[in-house]
């Protein structure tokens, strides 16, 4: 049976939801006009103000907020409570230029693990389960986050943060962990690492995975699974949001339902900035309802996604949102063609290869060049050139099907690709070098 962490709000009714959201967000654009002043010279730009919005429904009128806003704001621009009301900080990591900075009140800080909570909740977990969190602890929000929606389930928490990986499995066995929480290309590697030291699913008392912070394929949901023993289910968040909880997969697997009581969801024409209907593939915007000191007002993510607003099997009523195929940002035009790295792994997993790859991107005579370089399995290891040619050969049709574009194949020895703990950088991109 299916089991929930706060009923009352993940199976209300859509108009409960609805009645919420338009009292909430009327209070949330008061907040932000009253204490924050790029919000307020934004809506004025706009000629619109906090009168303009009387319920969910004219969240349209708003500005949208770009990464660019944020950034802009740092260290403490966009701070919507006295300093001294804040206890926590955590921040993006700054790999594509200034570190956005999220500051948190001990209220956001207690309704972010409520979201976590729920999450490990949908996941099967109780009081009685060992909550094993792998993700980053520190400034990265995925090891916080989890761990404290462990700690409000009441769960035995075992924060290992990412890393030591023989450590990790050690502490499996040991702790008798039976969730583990961590980004998917580190639980492929921690699987990995396990069959190396000749365990296998049944030596490890894991029965379900918390796995997100990255993109990551059904082909790779599957390839986890069978290697750990486990059923993996998906966790998204950003930090700017609040981290790790924002949505959620239940039993149903079906999409990720939003917590629709702190985050109202819509999908935006990247290029136009259009509202799109129900349904329709488009970039995610997202704003806070309920956070105090770093709201985000229609907050352009850049993820690419669906959503679906059909009431799930599971009960739960909030709206799933489709497995994010990767940021906008992360998609690579090559010669014209639109790639995302997702579509390679499925690629590479469904022709049972592992999911340890990289896709380098340079531009030679004005022309791009596009490299795979694919990691052989131990089984697959052979020096006899004329296989290797022909599994070459397969995946440049392979992915030419499937991209409609041919890469060059590089079949490389296992374990040359360098693993990761934490996010995968599957991308090497020299054109931006
Ligand atoms: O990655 C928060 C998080 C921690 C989520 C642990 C889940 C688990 P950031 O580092 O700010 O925050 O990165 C946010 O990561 O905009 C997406 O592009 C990507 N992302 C996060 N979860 C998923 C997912 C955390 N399940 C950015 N599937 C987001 C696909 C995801 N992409």
């Amino acid at each position: 049976m299916e089991r929930y962490y706060q009923p009352e709000i993940e199976c209300a009714s859509r108009e409960e939801i609805k009645a919420m959201q338009d009292e909430r967000i009327v209070k949330q654009i008061k907040h932000v006009w009253d204490n924050v002043p790029l919000y307020r010279k934004k809506m004025e730009e706009k000629g619109i103000t906090p009168d303009d919005i009387k319920g969910i429904d004219d969240i349209y009128k708003l500005p949208f907020t770009s990464k660019a806003d944020l950034r802009e704001g740092y260290p403490y621009g966009l701070l919507a409570k006295p300093l001294s009301e804040c206890v926590r900080i955590h921040s993006t990591s700054g790999t594509t230029g200034k570190r956005v900075m999220a500051y948190y009140t001990q209220h956001d800080i207690d309704l972010w693990y409520d979201c976590c909570a729920r999450a490990i909740t949908a996941a099967g977990g109780t009081k009685d389960d060992v909550v094993q969190v792998s993700y980053g602890y520190g400034l990265f929000t995925g090891g916080a986050g989890l761990d404290g929606g462990s700690h409000k389930l009441g769960c035995l928490t075992v924060p290992t943060s990412s890393g030591n990986t023989e450590r990790q499995i050690m502490f499996i066995q040991d702790m008798k962990s039976t969730i583990l929480c961590c980004t998917p290309s580190y639980a492929a590697y921690l699987g990995e690492s396990m069959r190396e030291m000749g365990l296998t699913p049944e030596d490890i008392p894991l029965k379900a995975g918390i796995f997100g912070a990255e993109a990551w394929s059904e082909e790779m949901r599957r390839d986890i699974e069978k290697t750990l023993g486990i059923k993996a289910y998906d966790i998204y968040g950003l930090t700017e949001l609040s981290g790790p909880g924002v949505s959620f997969e239940c039993s149903a697997q079906s999409g990720m339902h939003i917590n629709e009581d702190h985050f109202y969801a819509e999908i935006i024409d990247p290029n136009t900035g259009e509202v799109l209907p129900e349904g329709s593939k488009g970039e995610l915007v997202f704003t806070s309802l309920t956070k105090e000191a770093f709201p985000v007002i229609r907050y352009r993510t850049r993820d690419i996604c669906q959503l679906k607003y059909e009431k799930c099997s599971c009960g739960r009523t909030h709206v799933r949102m489709a497995k994010p195929m990767g940021r906008s940002d992360d998609m690579l035009i090559i010669r014209g063609v639109n790639v995302f790295p997702s579509q390679i792994e499925t690629v590479l997993l469904n022709r049972g290869y592992s999911p340890n790859y990289q896709i380098i991107v340079d531009r030679v005579n004005n022309t791009d060049t596009f490299e795979i370089k694919v990691e052989l399995t131990p089984d697959m290891f052979t020096d006899n050139m004329g296989d290797i040619a022909k599994m070459q050969n397969q995946l440049v049709s392979d992915m030419r099907s499937m991209l409609g574009i041919g890469p060059k194949i590089s079949l490389v020895a296992p374990k040359s690709i360098t693993r990761s703990e934490g996010k995968a950088v599957r991308v090497i991109d020299k054109r931006k070098i």
